[in-house]
């Protein structure tokens, strides 16, 4: 009879973990006009007009404003839309984002 002991493979996991989160970023530019910026924010993070000014005020002062959280997929496509629509006017805009700690 062998005695090597057999350890098992898998590990039972007791708590569920939740997924990171990832936070959205909004990134200051000297080109996009301010009302712009105030109306995607809007339009892609539902925002009212004055946490809008608020984000972007921030971002404008300080370089950047951290938008909000989302799961990964989520953030990714918002920070995109968003980096999109400024684009689409010819605009530097960028949303970019990272894992939460
Ligand atoms: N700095 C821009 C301006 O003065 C406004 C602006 C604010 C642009 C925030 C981007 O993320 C931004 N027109």
């Amino acid at each position: 009879m062998s005695n090597i002991a057999t350890k098992p493979r898998t590990k039972v996991r007791l708590k569920t973990e939740r997924p990171r989160l990832h936070k959205v970023i909004l990134v200051n530019d000297d080109f996009t006009p301010r009302e712009f910026v105030v109306a995607v924010l809007k339009a892609e993070f539902r925002m009212n007009e004055d946490q809008a000014y608020r984000v972007m005020m921030t971002a404008h002062r300080r370089g950047v404003c951290v938008v909000a959280v989302y799961t990964k997929d989520v953030a990714e496509s918002k920070a995109t839309r968003g980096t999109e629509a400024g684009r689409s006017k010819g605009y530097p805009l960028l949303f970019t984002t990272e894992p939460e700690e």
